[in-house]
């Protein structure tokens, strides 16, 4: 192997074998929707602060622009059900009452709806992939791993919302699966700030239990010197 690239991250240098090059490493931004982070949607409607979902926008941006000049996969998902709510498991329903509701960005967490859609700031460009899931976790019920196998991914960048609910269910299947994660701070956001802050630090115990974290400084630096 030739010379080992590392981003500057804890508990550990990340990756951990130093291996980091463009063709085998992705971009994963996590429900970046107007449901999650914009005036009118789910989280707004639930009366939870979108400041806290909405401050990741802008380091996201960074990162994926860095990302899309390097060649690197990006990888958008968006949380959401069929409009018969025939995937939305009795007890999801039976919690989160407003899913299907008619809102100010039309039927909550439904596909198609205005509220689903990726916002404007972090919408994908043709070409990149994009997963719907129906769940919390990124690989449950997607073409999400097949995708990643395919095109030999072996590091994970992860980004979105909300820390920790999709982002952490996330990076534990990812971590499971044997795919190196970086999970990157100021690109991520929780409806609690305490909560993203507690999430933030249950990856660093056990030296790294599900990956390492870092920000978008720290990735676009070593970015820039990638080739
Ligand atoms: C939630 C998500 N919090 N994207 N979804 O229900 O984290």
């Amino acid at each position: 192997m030739s010379a080992e690239t590392h981003i500057a991250s804890t508990p550990y240098a990340w990756p951990y074998d130093g291996d980091l090059r463009s063709d085998t490493s992705a971009l994963l931004i996590i429900d970046m929707q107007t449901d999650f982070c914009g005036s009118g949607g789910y989280v707004d409607v639930m009366g939870y602060d979108l400041s806290l979902t909405r401050a990741p926008i802008e380091p996201i941006r960074c990162v994926l622009k860095l990302a899309r000049e390097k060649g690197w996969t990006v990888i958008h998902t968006r949380e959401g059900h069929r409009a018969d709510l025939s995937d939305l498991p009795a007890n999801k329903r039976w919690r989160s009452q407003q899913i299907g509701d008619e809102g100010p960005c039309g039927r909550i967490l439904v596909r198609g709806e205005p509220g689903w859609e990726i916002i404007a700031e972090l919408a994908p460009l043709p070409g990149e992939l994009v997963i719907d899931k129906p769940g919390k976790g990124s690989f449950y019920a997607t073409d999400l791993e097949l995708l990643l196998r395919t095109r030999s991914i072996r590091n994970l960048i992860l980004t979105g919302i909300t820390t920790d609910v999709c982002v952490h269910t996330t990076m534990r299947e990812a971590n499971d699966r044997g795919f190196e994660c970086l999970l990157l701070e100021d690109c991520c956001g929780a409806t609690k700030y305490e909560n993203h802050l507690a999430a933030i630090d249950m990856v660093k115990m056990q030296g790294g239990v599900f990956g390492a974290v870092a920000d978008s400084k720290a990735v676009c630096t070593t970015l820039e010197t990638l080739s």
